[in-house]
């Protein structure tokens, strides 16, 4: 049976250039800082960012955790999108963890939280409050469409967070889908972004690994918070070995995904029973809405996934399909012309 995968762009496989350079890797024991391969990811991504140093992590939830752990103590207060990975997605870990007050702001579905709105929830100093410590903002918004937030809209951010001593943490698992989808360079979107995540193993395809990036004494202190949560990995060049790829080789092809994206989203539009607004789709994540009486969307999951076509369901009507490495554009025929077969049938 033909399968077709969007239910992340997580599920990509490693090509086989990756799995050659794995092999080939030279490595040593990361925490003595004797991984070669590791040094090499770090250096190459805090380049490409224009960062100071960077730090190798197992994923992009430890890359958010380690993140706010260095940049926050016990009782300090951060804002975020109510809608972000790290406030829906990631089980309160730094609540958990560090005792980190997380105050969020409803999310515009473009991703944004209005500046005005940000300010206005700072805190004053005042022995009732927490104190307000750092400021997330998450690009491209995987909950909001996918959208890319500009760097007008960052610029609009640091800038209140510099004004009020605050710090700007960027969950940019898709930095590099933001990037692609703005026509600008990914260093562009981080800038004033005192630390941002990336992730090699979501549309770059690589099979474990998120960078954090920052600067060196942040890199320091996070590098001592990675190891607190068990993150020190040893020879860990043979997965920093395929992240070097999937930065070198796999960022160019995003546009791919994206148009594939597009064309989903243009043929769902024109499906009966199927609501989507394809002017909200401009990166490789597609959501859309089930609205045939009596339908959810767990049941046109089942059923389309019976053919082989397999998305997430993500609200009683919603569901989400991401493209990535493994569907073609011959494949999103194929997913509208089930699509469109089923919705007849229910
Ligand atoms: N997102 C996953 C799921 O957890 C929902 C997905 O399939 O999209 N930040 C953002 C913006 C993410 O989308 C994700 C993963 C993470 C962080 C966490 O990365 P991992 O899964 O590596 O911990």
């Amino acid at each position: 049976m033909r399968i077709v995968d969007m239910r992340s762009d997580t599920i990509t496989q490693p090509t086989s250039s990756m799995r050659r350079a794995m092999f080939e890797a030279e490595v040593g024991d990361d925490v003595f800082g004797e991984d070669p391969t590791v040094n090499r990811l770090e250096e190459m991504v805090a380049e490409r960012l224009g960062k100071e140093a960077a730090l190798f992590v197992a994923s992009g939830t430890m890359a958010n955790l380690v993140s706010q752990l260095t940049h926050c103590g016990r009782g300090d207060e951060m804002i975020l999108g109510d809608q972000s990975h790290m406030f829906f997605y990631e089980q309160g870990g730094s609540a958990a963890l560090g005792g980190i007050h997380p105050r969020s702001l409803p999310n515009k579905p473009d991703g944004t939280i209005p500046p005005a709105e940000i300010e206005a929830a700072i805190r004053p100093e005042d022995v009732h409050f927490p104190k307000t410590k750092l400021i997330v903002l998450e690009n491209t918004h995987n909950r909001c469409n996918g959208r890319p937030l500009d760097a007008g809209y960052i610029h609009s951010v640091a800038k209140l967070a510099r004004r009020y001593g605050l710090k700007l943490h960027i969950d940019g698992a898709r930095l590099f889908n933001a990037a692609t989808a703005l026509g600008v360079a990914a260093e562009d979107l981080v800038a004033e972004a005192d630390s941002v995540s990336i992730c090699l193993s979501k549309g770059l395809a690589a099979p474990v690994g998120s960078v954090v990036c920052g600067t060196e004494e942040f890199i320091a202190r996070a590098r001592r918070n990675r190891k607190i949560v068990g993150g020190g990995m040893r020879q860990a060049g043979v997965l920093a070995a395929a992240g070097i790829v999937a930065i070198t080789e796999m960022v160019d092809r995003l546009a791919d995904d994206h148009e594939n994206a597009g064309k989903l989203a243009d043929g769902l539009a024109n499906i009966p029973g199927l609501s989507i607004d394809p002017e909200m789709v401009s990166t490789n994540i597609v959501y859309f809405d089930v609205t045939k009486e009596n339908l959810t969307a767990r049941i046109l999951v089942e059923n389309i996934d019976r053919q082989g076509i397999r998305l997430l369901p993500t609200g009683p009507h919603r569901l989400r399909a991401v493209t990535n490495y493994h569907v073609t554009s011959s494949d999103i025929d194929y997913v509208l012309d089930v699509f469109s077969d089923t919705l007849k049938r229910l």
